[in-house]
């Protein structure tokens, strides 16, 4: 017997739609950065949900939107141009697979080194019909979001009571600094409801936390994104193309000892309409140690983690599926 091959749509990794609507559930935490409260409300929001929004965040919208004009133009081009820049491996044109390990999605992208000198500008020069374009407009944006996290991050430390104000902040100012950015095009996907009669969604981007210190997500206008609660239950994020959300990382997670925390989140691939995502994951050099900070452990408080740098981290995230908890290994038993 000929064993029929599965539709290809059916290969990819769906879940039930069952979301909890934002009347009955907590509200994603808001922060408007000119105001004096923020940085204990960022406190509060990076304990409770490791997760927050950003507003009046000194981010100009042009700087936005002549990125996201550019990434739309460069992943409107036909498969081979965009695979000419090559696979992800770091960097690269991605197509539904997401890192090394088998894991796939609904969703294209490419993924860059974040620091602008050296490789940065040699990968953008191989960037769609324009890449002296794509090169300004992401020049400018990464400059300007990378500016916007260390200010978080410095109240962060501030709100934390810690006396080096910039002791998150310069792990990103480093010239080593390991930081990445993604940009995500989730085209809209074919309805899938008829497929098993209940109601589901596509992944888009399966869920995990994020390794580094401080993500800065900033999307279109189409939802998709979902954080996980403490109880594990998902809440969706309603989009704002006007803001930026704020994830906690791992190793933030691992400096605050555990007192702020990674979030899970996911996206979930829309029916009718595209999502285009610019993230920009700010990480330590790989030399450095990511240990909790000894300011903040209080009396007798040890670290919940074994001793670990950057690169070690990196090296065992990289060997793990996209859900894994990769903290687990670096915990003190
Ligand atoms: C999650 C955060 C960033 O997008 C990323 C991802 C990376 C990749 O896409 O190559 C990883 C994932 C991310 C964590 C575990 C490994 C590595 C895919 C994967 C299965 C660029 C990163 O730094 O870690």
């Amino acid at each position: 017997m000929v064993a029929l091959a599965k539709p290809a749509i059916q290969q990819f990794p769906f879940t039930k739609t069952s979301c909890k609507t934002s009347t009955l559930f907590p509200a994603i935490p808001l922060i408007d950065l000119s105001k004096p409260d923020a940085k204990t409300l960022i406190i509060k929001a990076c304990e409770e949900f490791g997760f927050f929004k950003v507003i009046n965040h000194g981010v100009p919208l042009e700087f936005i939107s002549r990125l996201e004009a550019e990434a739309v133009k460069f992943f409107s081009l036909p498969l081979p141009e965009k695979a000419q820049v090559g696979p992800p491996r770091p960097f690269g044109y991605g197509n539904k697979s997401i890192g090394p390990n088998g894991d796939v999605g609904w969703v294209e992208y490419l993924l860059f080194t974040a620091n602008q000198e050296s490789n940065l500008q040699r990968f953008v020069s191989l960037l769609g019909k324009n890449p002296e374009k794509f090169r300004g407009a992401l020049n400018d944006y990464l400059s300007a979001v990378k500016k916007m996290a260390c200010e978080i991050l410095e109240l962060m430390a501030d709100g934390l009571k810690i006396q080096q104000r910039n002791v998150f902040s310069k792990l990103l100012m480093d010239e080593q600094s390991d930081s990445v950015f993604r940009l995500n095009h989730y085209p809209p996907c074919p309805d899938i409801q008829s497929l098993n009669g209940i109601n589901s969604n596509m992944i888009g981007f399966g869920e995990h936390t994020d390794p580094q210190i401080i993500s800065v997500l900033r999307s279109n206008n189409t939802s998709g994104l979902q954080i996980s609660l403490r109880d594990g239950s998902w809440i969706s994020v309603p989009p704002d193309q006007n803001s930026f959300f704020i994830n906690v990382g791992d190793s933030l997670q691992v400096l605050t000892n555990g007192r702020f925390k990674s979030v899970r989140h996911r996206v979930l691939a829309n029916s009718s309409k595209s999502r285009v995502s610019m993230i920009y994951f700010g990480g330590p050099p790989l030399s450095e140690k990511i240990a909790p900070l000894p300011s903040l452990m209080k009396g007798h408080e040890q670290s919940l983690y074994k001793e670990f740098t950057w690169f070690e981290y990196k090296k065992s995230a990289y060997s793990s599926k996209l859900a894994d908890n990769r903290l687990i290994h670096f915990e003190k038993i």
